[in-house]
């Protein structure tokens, strides 16, 4: 299957090369956007200046993996046999290759990836030796690291690779990167939160599967297929966000798929960042904790969620930097959870949010978008299938989004992204250029 995805690459490289020359050779001086004072200042939203291939975010339409959107490829990318959810490896597929994958390259994936699931036992050892307490994203960025020496990329540089192999050996460490992420993490899980013991890696499943049945918490089918839309849903959001980003920055310097995503993990463990699903849950769950036992009316939800407003608080959840309507995201977990877990108290209550919140938020007049983001829904599955602890809550986000980043890696070096250098200004200087416009 790695030959049949290097000529697919390969292929696509090619005309994505030839795509590549003709806007620098034809269209390289052509303006696309004005860059503003104020976008120079805040976080350089909306500033159209990076390249990703994988993925690309619409407001209103959400996340599209190669130009399809979620819903189309949880319906169209084959399934786990009896399952009705996309598998993630499908998509890792699609992100990497461009192509719609079949059952048969998606097995083919699954095999590939299971080839290369073995664990150093250097690693295991280096993760031992933190301290339990240590965050479980800290011990995923460590072990991520320590994981580095492997690499193939780096091995081939220092041996005077050329920069047309370049992609083909970021592909080899990117693939080992997605088959081992789910082994380390369940290992974090189960040390941190268990004894520390790791079930079985069971080379029969799936890659979402194998993960959640090593977290050792839940055996059930449902909790497999629901580790599949969770893993498949958060895999991609386009190269802006700070973990993308940070890989791609990382990356750029030719650093090595190891410590491009051990700098992307730092970031996705920012609370403005990969944090928020675990504080979205915290919210949910002091809020029933105050319910005691009523029903989350629509009215009660209203109250809640104007006192969090008063508190001068956000409402978790919902809003979003880009997104100018409902998350996808979410819509396909709630979809997921209608059919499996309207009896939890948990999804009834993200359900009155989800019929409640907006119209508090529009009230409310400055929020850009009151609708509910991928967290408002994703704890509440978690927490159904016993995934209580919300400090891991990121190391599932980072498992999947390691399928996005690895992909983008791959294609950063499939299609010669040089070193990212974006200019910077101190603030005076800032004040003079816009003086002089
Ligand atoms: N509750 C209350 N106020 C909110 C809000 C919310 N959920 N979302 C935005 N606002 C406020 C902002 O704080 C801002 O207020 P100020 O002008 O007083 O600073 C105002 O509305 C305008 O903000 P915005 O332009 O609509 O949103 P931003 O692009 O600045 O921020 C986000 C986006 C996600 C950080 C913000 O909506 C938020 O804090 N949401 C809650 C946390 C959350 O759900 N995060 C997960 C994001 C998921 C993801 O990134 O994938």
């Amino acid at each position: 299957i790695l030959e049949l995805m290097k000529t697919k690459i390969a292929k696509l490289a090619k005309e994505k090369a030839a795509l590549k020359a003709d806007l620098l050779k034809n269209h390289g001086e052509r303006k696309i956007q004005d860059v503003t004072v104020e976008m120079a200042i805040n976080g350089a939203r909306a500033i159209k200046s990076m390249v990703t291939e994988t993925s690309d975010l619409d407001a209103n339409k959400g996340i599209a993996y190669r130009h399809l959107s979620l819903y189309e490829v949880n319906t169209k990318l084959p399934k786990a046999p009896g399952g009705s959810v996309a598998l993630p490896e499908g998509a890792f597929w699609l992100l990497v290759t461009g192509e719609e994958p079949s059952a048969e390259e998606v097995k083919g994936m699954t095999e590939e990836l299971h080839k290369r699931a073995t664990i150093p036992a250097n690693v295991m050892t280096t993760i031992d030796s933190l301290p339990k307490e240590t965050h479980p994203m800290t011990q995923l960025s460590v072990a991520m690291l320590a994981l580095q020496k492997d690499s193939k990329f780096f091995k081939k540089y220092q041996e005077g690779m050329k920069k047309d192999d370049y992609w083909s050996y970021a592909l080899e460490d990117c693939l080992d990167v997605v088959a081992k992420v789910p082994i380390i993490a369940a290992k974090i899980y189960r040390r941190t939160f268990h004894d520390g013991k790791l079930p079985e890696y069971d080379p029969k499943l799936d890659w979402a599967a194998n993960f959640a049945q090593m977290l050792g918490i839940n055996q059930s089918e449902d909790f497999k297929e629901a580790m599949r839309l969770y893993l498949m849903l958060h895999a991609d959001h386009e190269g802006g966000n700070v973990s993308a980003h940070a890989t791609h920055l990382v990356g750029s310097a030719l650093s090595d798929p190891y410590y491009a995503w051990a700098a992307g993990l730092c970031g996705l463990a920012g609370p403005l960042h990969g944090l928020a699903n675990q504080e979205c849950l915290s919210w949910l769950l002091d809020v029933q904790k105050q319910l005691g036992g009523q029903k989350p009316t629509k009215d009660l939800m209203t109250d809640f969620a104007n006192k969090t407003l008063k508190e001068g608080k956000v409402i978790p959840g919902f809003g979003h930097a880009v997104l100018r309507n409902t998350d996808p995201r979410y819509m396909l977990e709630r979809e997921f959870a209608l059919k499996h877990c309207t009896e939890d108290p948990l999804f009834q209550l993200v359900d009155s949010c989800y019929q409640a919140i907006p119209p508090v938020l529009l009230k409310q007049g400055k929020v850009k978008n009151p609708f509910p983001n991928v967290d408002a829904h994703s704890g509440q599955l978690m927490h159904f299938y016993n995934l209580k602890e919300q400090n891991f809550y990121t190391v599932v986000f980072a498992v999947s989004r390691t399928l996005g980043v690895m992909a983008q890696y791959i294609w950063s070096r499939a299609v010669s992204l040089p070193i990212e250098r974006p200019k910077s200004l101190p603030l005076d200087e800032l004040m003079i250029l816009a003086k002089k416009h």
